[in-house]
């Protein structure tokens, strides 16, 4: 169901090899985000030729949508979307949480009114474990609760947080014994938990280590705090973990964050930030940040970045593909289709890029270096 090896370590940094029920993931890993079975905006094809090693999906939308009948008939969400290596999915409970005044959490779960039509619906950590096991994805999340930032307008309490980390902590075992009555064959990840409380994170991490899970996350960080908690949170949790165990940090985030997550000792990132921001002409590269719609790239002849090989900056070899700024910036004022479709190829190649080049480092015991070099590339700019 999975197996974890770390073929090398650096400080706190860890080169490792994932093996799931559809494929091996080097790890450290980015996956891209694939809500509702799709990662948006990017043909399976182009995420093969990127090296696209795991993908993710959702719990809560492709519950909503298409269902779980259409995913039974078509024994998944493999066979659904037709992709046949790793993915992850989210157990609804972060998904639920962004939902904000529209739900009521209780002991039992979640009731809510679906986005998509307003029907009443509850989730619940056992309706979290069903869902997954009919998506037979090869990474399943535990349902928790994500501790927010702000409650109710004011900082969110320690005796806030604690209650939240408990309720998750609770739904944990809930979740593994559905898990296991469902005989579900893939691996089921817990979730840290306890806000920005270094105490309660330690507390919520002893429980989930004690149930000896096959892997962990940390939840919770990205949810609106200063960068420096969500950094204080990245140098506690992480390596206080089992150390021969893969560490997923949720929902984050920038290249920087990435690198030094890394450096924190996480094995696995997702994050929205390479789709959503390639669809708003955020583009992501080795000299830094750039704004498509910019004036400046209006008759600017450069791919986006002059290292990059994916398809949208060198095209494939094969006389297709490799297009100037000036293109996509036409592209992007136009409103065209192809405009997100290439800064998605572009962004997404960039990050995967990002961390095939950390392995690398970290194979050769020159992950500080890298570092350095990261650091000062993007600061350049472009
Ligand atoms: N819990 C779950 N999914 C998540 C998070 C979490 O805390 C986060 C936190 N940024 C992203 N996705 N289940
Ligand atoms: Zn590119």
């Amino acid at each position: 169901m999975l197996q974890f090896e770390l073929l090398a370590t650096e400080g706190l940094a860890r080169r490792g090899r994932l093996t799931l029920n559809h494929g091996v993931v080097q790890t450290p890993i980015f996956m891209p985000v694939g809500t509702y079975g799709t990662v948006k905006g990017v043909l399976p094809r182009s995420l093969h030729d990127m090296n696209a090693q795991i993908i993710l999906g959702n719990t809560f939308h492709l519950w909503m949508r298409p269902g779980l009948d259409v995913m039974r008939h078509f024994g998944g969400l493999h066979g659904f979307e037709n992709w046949h290596k790793p993915i992850l999915t989210d157990s609804g409970g972060f998904q639920v949480w962004s939902l904000g005044e529209m739900r009521k959490i209780s002991e039992e779960g979640v009731k809510f009114a679906s986005p998509v039509n307003g029907d009443k619906l509850f989730l619940t950590p056992e309706i979290s474990m069903q869902i997954q096991t009919v998506l037979n994805s090869d990474i399943v999340m535990q349902f928790d609760e994500c501790t927010p930032y702000e409650t109710k307008g004011h900082l969110t309490t320690e005796a806030e947080a604690r209650h939240s980390m408990e309720l998750s902590r609770r739904w944990m075992k809930r979740c593994m014994a559905e898990f296991e009555r469902l005989q579900n064959p893939n691996a089921l990840f817990g979730i840290v938990q306890g806000g920005m409380f270094e105490h309660l994170r330690q507390e919520s991490l002893e429980a989930l280590v004690e149930l000896d899970l096959p892997g962990y996350a940390v939840g919770g960080v990205s949810v609106g705090e200063p960068k420096e908690d969500m950094l204080r949170i990245m140098a506690h949790t992480p390596h206080r973990l089992p150390a021969h165990k893969p560490r997923y940090l949720m929902g984050v985030g920038t290249p920087e964050d990435l690198v030094e997550g890394v450096s924190c000792g996480v094995d696995m990132f997702d994050c929205v930030m390479p789709t959503r921001n390639a669809r708003n002409g955020h583009l992501f590269t080795r000299f830094g940040d750039l704004k498509i719609r910019n004036a400046r790239h209006k008759s600017d002849e450069r791919p986006i970045d002059e290292t990059c090989r994916c398809y949208t900056c060198a095209g494939d070899g094969q006389g297709h593909g490799g297009f100037s700024r000036a293109y996509l910036h036409h592209l992007e004022r136009c409103g065209e289709m192809l405009a997100p479709m290439l800064a998605t190829i572009h962004n997404l190649h960039y990050y995967l890029q990002l961390m095939q080049e950390v392995r690398d480092a970290l194979d050769v015991g020159q992950f500080a270096a890298f570092r350095a070099r990261f650091a000062a590339d993007r600061a350049r700019g472009v």
